[in-house]
């Protein structure tokens, strides 16, 4: 298995480098989700080892409108770097991706190191500030499609996100209306309760999931606990902002 992992690696970095689309690898080679999650740890070594950053975590299938969509059940992490980094309001360029969609997110700053699974009410002592963020998902895979080990082997189908004005006081963040709007008009309506019942609970998760995998999230991490609603594709021109109910808006342009 482990020349497979080097070599489902190396195929999945270099497909997100060139922005081409690849056959999934479960129908050929099944592998367990332990070993899907040593692929990611490997793509990503390749990454860092260019250069890129990490500069968070994010959570995939925290809500029912995504499991939906995508046709999987279980919560996933992935690595976020800071080459995934669009401008908030700035202008993203489609070559740069395959087949982009973008989904409405909440994104936490966390103030203290995350080294132990944390409770419900420990975890907004960990974070520092809350913000409106867009994740912009490309999976490497073609036709969008993967099983469970695809996707976590494929980073979660990471690959840029805006993140939008911190604000201190997340009160309202448990249950606050989101909306997603390409070109002006609301296409993803939803609140932030559809996110295991609310964002906090990302965090705790992270946390665990962060401990099983013996790693520690550093103080000034993002996290971003996953969308809301289901994601949207991307096409050229097209202005695709965000609202979160007290927390305002992130937003970009599509070249
Ligand atoms: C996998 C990533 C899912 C989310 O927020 O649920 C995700 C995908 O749908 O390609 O990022």
């Amino acid at each position: 298995m482990n020349a497979d992992i080097a070599r489902i690696a190396t195929a999945l970095d270099q497909a997100a480098r060139r922005a081409e689309a690849l056959a999934q690898f479960s129908v050929e080679t099944p592998f367990s989700l332990d070993d899907a999650y040593r692929i990611q740890r490997a793509a990503m070594q390749r990454r860092y080892d260019d250069g890129e950053r990490s500069i968070g975590i994010k959570l995939g299938f925290t809500s029912r409108a995504k499991m939906i969509q995508m046709g999987v059940d279980s919560l996933i992490w992935g690595w976020l770097t800071d080459a995934m980094l669009e401008e908030d309001g700035g202008l993203v360029d489609l070559a740069r991706y395959i087949h982009p969609r973008v989904e409405p997110e909440v994104c936490f700053l966390t103030r203290r190191d995350i080294d132990r699974p944390l409770t419900l009410l420990e975890a907004a002592d960990f974070v520092e500030a809350v913000a409106p963020a867009l994740e912009i998902i490309d999976s490497r895979y073609q036709a969008f499609k993967f099983s469970l080990e695809d996707v976590v082997a494929d980073n979660c189908s990471s690959s840029g996100l805006t993140v939008g004005p911190w604000s201190r006081d997340f009160s309202g963040l448990a249950n606050a209306g989101v909306v997603m709007r390409l070109d002006g008009r609301a296409v993803q309506v939803g609140s932030t309760a559809a996110i295991l019942g609310q964002p906090l609970r990302s965090l705790v998760q992270a946390s665990r999931l962060l401990h099983d995998a013996e790693r520690v999230l550093p103080a000034g991490s993002l996290v971003m606990v996953g969308a809301a609603t289901a994601a949207e594709a991307l096409r050229p021109g097209v202005h695709v902002s965000v609202e979160i109910q007290g927390l305002g808006e992130s937003s970009f342009s599509v070249r």
